[in-house]
């Protein structure tokens, strides 16, 4: 039980049936479940201040700019960002990364610049910058993973060789999606700083489940999505510092982000309107200001011991099982824990598990390269979060078993 109240009677998705078993779902780094504050928190705003922002001059317009501009304030407080206007709304950390590589890659990148990337990067911080790379003439490097089984996490010595005055961005996960390796993210972004590089910090997988505070980071910027923090889907933030947001050139245009429109040309409002061209996602952003509230009423640092005890139980008991392969590390980890099953495709685990009505994920988890890397297809994913306990992992290893026992592995 965390803070002492039954959380998982406040999530109404988990209780249900699959197969006929009870919903054990750990399937969290994709997405996890809304609290009934966050669902209300949408049906509220629908039901009573459904409007367009920044626009109207009636009382609903008022009222639901007043609830999207608290929301900008409440995610600033939320990761300490100086300034609301630092919080640009988007779609989600996906929206979050393309618009820095389309907006201030392709201003500021040119032939010999470098961008650094880790090779555990979810392909939404690897492709936008392969693209902006080969728009611009840049290259991307990527810092290795050590270990067979990625389980040393970073290299930070090849850091001295590959961080060089050549690197203009920095670009690394908080927290891998696939390893569950927490990544010296303050180091990092100081070492970055050291060379004269920005650096942007990919928090999806951090910012529900443990404090991110982009001044303690010293981060330029940092992405993620509501919908992996208790939150809506469609609704994320970028986060960047005033000046470099201000210097950057809008992605989209339209709408809400102009200053003055003439027929010979336009003028951009400063950031955050530039880049939030046409009505943005009111709705989200205020369900999202309830999901902030519900995570810090419970504690961050909490949530993030309970997630990461529930991790290391589940990589206890996994390695106990007969030809299991573990991936990330041996010791600390964040909530999640992946695996491969000699023999056994992940799907199938995922297919037998579900029958069990334990949801798990398997596939590259959009890691290809690290996959590729680590010598595998695939992997299977258990990832834990407020509402999980220890019995959730009873059941896991319960279906497990009988998994390996039908494929007969090893
Ligand atoms: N990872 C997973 O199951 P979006 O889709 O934009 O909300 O988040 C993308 C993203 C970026 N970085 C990291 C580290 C992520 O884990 C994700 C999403 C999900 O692992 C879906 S592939």
């Amino acid at each position: 039980m965390l803070a002492g109240r039954d959380i998982r009677s406040e999530f109404p998705t988990l209780h249900q049936s699959v197969g006929g078993r009870p919903l054990v779902y750990l399937d969290n780094a994709a997405t996890t479940h809304k609290p009934r504050a966050v669902i209300d928190a949408l049906t509220h705003y629908y039901e009573r201040d459904n409007s367009n922002v920044h626009r109207g001059l009636h009382a609903l317009s008022m009222r639901a700019t007043d609830g999207y501009e608290a929301a900008r304030a409440r995610a600033a407080r939320f990761i300490d960002a100086s300034d609301p206007a630092e919080i640009v709304f988007t779609r989600g950390t996906t929206e979050s990364v393309n618009l820095v590589a389309q907006s201030w890659g392709a201003a500021h990148l040119k032939p010999g610049d470098v961008v650094l990337l880790t090779e555990m990067e979810h392909h939404s911080n690897l492709v936008p910058w392969q693209v902006i790379a080969q728009r611009t003439g840049a290259t991307v490097r990527y810092l290795p993973v050590l270990g067979a089984n990625a389980q040393g996490g970073l290299d930070l010595h090849a850091l001295d060789s590959l961080l060089t005055p050549q690197v203009k961005l920095f670009a690394f996960t908080h927290i891998s999606n696939t390893l569950g390796t927490i990544n010296p993210a303050a180091e990092l972004c100081r070492r970055a700083r050291e060379v004269g590089a920005l650096t942007l910090v990919d928090a999806a997988q951090s910012i529900g489940h443990e404090p991110v505070d982009v001044q303690a980071l010293g981060c330029d910027f940092l992405a993620f999505s509501g919908h992996k923090m208790a939150g809506p889907t469609g609704i994320g933030v970028l986060y960047g510092r005033r000046a470099l947001l201000d210097a950057m050139p809008p992605w989209q245009t339209g709408g809400g982000m102009i200053s003055i429109v003439e027929f010979s040309g336009s003028r951009w409002k400063p950031s955050p309107e530039r880049f939030e061209a046409g009505t943005p996602n009111v709705a989200d952003a205020i369900a999202l200001h309830t999901a902030m509230d519900y995570l810090d009423e419970i504690g961050r640092p909490e949530i993030a011991l309970h997630d990461h005890a529930l991790a290391e139980a589940a990589y206890t008991a996994l390695a106990e099982l007969p030809g299991i392969r573990l991936l990330g590390p041996a010791g600390r980890r964040a909530g999640l824990v992946s695996f491969a099953l000699r023999d056994v495709h992940a799907h199938d685990v995922v297919t037998f598990a579900d029958q069990d009505g334990v949801a798990l994920r398997g596939g590259h988890h959009c890691n290809q390269p690290l996959m590729k890397k680590l010598g595998l297809p695939s992997s299977v994913r258990a990832s834990f979060y407020v509402y999980n306990t220890p019995a959730d992992i009873d059941v896991l290893m319960t279906s497990l078993r009988k998994i390996v026992r039908f494929f007969g592995t090893p």
